[in-house]
């Protein structure tokens, strides 16, 4: 199956989960260049994914699966065994789900998209750090401090690779996480991780020559 991803974005969350899983051999990534929508041989990207958004998973039969949410889960499921998604029909699969949920809307979108989008106002780009990242690291903190290691307990979750983009960005946007020790410290049992370090290496390499 084919994977399409873009260097530091939410999809890097996506060959983390790869990695974590042991699919090399079963998925092939495919860098995509945002800024004009290309893929790396000069086809357009929109003939794959028409919403032109990583991630883009197509499957052996063919079949387009968008959402980040939904491949993490996805490809969890290929691999049971590494507990990167917890049973289907299971009370922790549903708080999985809830913690994709919260990140892609609630910190994805909400907070971190306007700080990369060139059609943002300045107001817009202000509000969601000032008003809108403090309640919502404030709850992450609050969760994290009283639990963990990681966001559902015990395991290392599609959850926690889709955060780690989240801080990624706050450190590339300089922000001051002082505040939410817990979540600091998370981040940083996350990068210790040998397939985040693998998976970060990498793309920051893709970043950098891009
Ligand atoms: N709702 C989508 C959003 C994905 C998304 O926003 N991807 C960004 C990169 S982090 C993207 O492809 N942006 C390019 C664009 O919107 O043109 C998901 O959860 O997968």
């Amino acid at each position: 199956m084919d994977l399409y991803i873009s260097p530091m974005a939410c999809s890097l969350s996506a060959r983390i989960t790869v990695y974590e899983a042991g699919l090399e051999g079963r998925v092939a990534l495919h860098n995509v260049r945002l800024p004009d929508q290309r893929l790396e041989d000069g086809s357009a990207f929109a003939a794959i994914a028409p919403q032109g958004r990583v991630p883009a998973l197509v499957t052996g039969e063919g079949a387009l699966l968008t959402e980040n949410a939904a491949i993490l889960q996805y490809l969890a499921d290929l691999a049971p065994k590494s507990g990167l998604a917890p049973p289907a029909g299971s009370f922790a699969r549903s708080a999985l789900h809830q913690w994709l949920s919260f990140i892609g809307s609630e910190l994805h979108k909400l907070v971190f998209a306007p700080q990369f989008s060139a059609e943002a106002p300045a107001e817009a780009r202000r509000f969601a750090l000032d008003k809108g990242l403090p309640p919502r690291f404030g709850h992450l903190e609050a969760v994290l401090s009283q639990g963990g290691p990681w966001l559902l307990g015990g395991a290392f979750t599609v959850a926690d690779a889709y955060l780690l983009t989240m801080l990624n960005w706050a450190v590339h946007l300089n922000l001051d996480t002082a505040s939410w020790p817990a979540i600091e410290a998370w981040y940083g049992r996350a990068l210790e991780r040998p397939a985040v370090q693998r998976a970060m290496a990498e793309e920051m390499a893709l970043y950098k020559a891009a």
